[in-house]
């Protein structure tokens, strides 16, 4: 049996993922953890502590005294706030990871963290982006996210670290809201929709990026845990990606379901040039082959599921 702890895991994926694995593995087997403890199902639903990922010791103590076998390290910066305070960024994405890998050879665990297409840069080829190319970001998020690829490949190959990672691209969800990222337009523009039945998007017509339904996020990670290693060639970074869509086709998708929801577009130049830094559409095709990697939700029932979920969620 598996005993997990999970770093910021009041986050926006940690918040599924919390629920999910206490499903799979149960409730007392998960440790979540997170820097805040506000009232939320992950941090009630079973263990929990309060966490600051740049203090590695308290990180040590905390897996040691749970007799965690795995760590699941989600603790970081978005890319939009990480462009706003890149020194923050770095010391808490790549100080986090440090520790995280640090506590996680001491004490013998199996190791699972996030990359993102944020990974990608100006120069990567932008559709179909391969597993293997050019990755040359231009922000501090993304620059965060390619050192910690290679060292979670260095821990494997110098210390026989057990790391596994997924490329993450934007993940829509109804449960936690995201904070600070670039793609966070997606999840955004369901609420507007239902609150004021109207959105302004900061992304331009025409800015396409790859994004997930967070149900089928949570799942990859599981899945990939559980991969037989020996199938692993890739082991960290793996692209996955469900959708590739730009504005104006999620606000079609939501027409469909609300008719008279219209969106406008008032551009922020800073997370416009991030995601037109960024791939249009990623191959996932090394996922798929070494793991089984699949998405159920494309954007059509995505939309119909996001609209039912939060319409219960805020009681409309
Ligand atoms: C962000 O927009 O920063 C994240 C990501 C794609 O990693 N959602």
């Amino acid at each position: 049996m598996k005993k997990i702890m999970v770093t910021g895991a009041l986050g926006q994926i940690g918040s599924e993922l919390i629920t999910k694995l206490r499903m799979e593995y149960g409730a007392d087997n998960i440790l979540a953890t997170d820097i805040r403890h506000p009232q939320s199902e992950a941090a009630d639903s079973g263990p929990f502590a309060l966490l600051d990922v740049t203090n590695g010791e308290e990180m040590y103590a905390r897996a040691k005294d749970f007799g965690a076998d795995t760590m699941v390290h989600m603790a970081a910066l978005l890319s939009a706030k990480a462009e706003d305070n890149p020194l923050l960024a770095w010391n808490l994405n790549m100080g986090g990871l440090v520790n995280a890998l640090e506590v996680s050879r001491e004490l013998g665990l199996q190791f699972f963290t996030p990359s993102s297409i944020g990974a990608f840069g100006p120069s990567t080829p932008k559709i179909n982006t391969p597993q293997d190319t050019l990755q040359r970001p231009t922000t501090m998020y993304g620059v965060n996210k390619v050192a910690g690829e290679l060292l979670c490949d260095y821990y494997y190959e110098k210390f026989g670290l057990d790391t596994r990672g997924v490329r993450f691209p934007g993940l829509i969800s109804n449960v936690a809201k995201p904070g600070g990222g670039t793609t966070d337009y997606a999840v955004d523009i369901f609420y507007k929709a239902l609150e004021e039945g109207k959105y302004t998007s900061y992304i331009a017509e025409g800015t396409y990026m790859d994004m997930m339904y967070m149900p089928d996020a949570v799942q990859a990670i599981v899945d990939l845990m559980e991969a037989d290693p020996a199938k692993l060639i890739h082991r960290n970074a793996f692209n996955v990606t469900a959708m590739s869509f730009e504005p104006s086709q999620i606000a079609t998708a939501i027409q469909k379901q609300m008719p008279n929801f219209t969106m406008s577009y008032d551009v922020d130049p800073v997370r416009q040039a991030i995601a037109a830094s960024w791939p249009d559409a990623i191959d996932a095709s090394a996922a798929k082959a070494e793991w089984g990697f699949t998405a159920k939700y494309d954007l059509d029932k995505m939309t119909i599921d996001m609209l039912e979920k939060l319409k219960v969620k805020l009681a409309i």
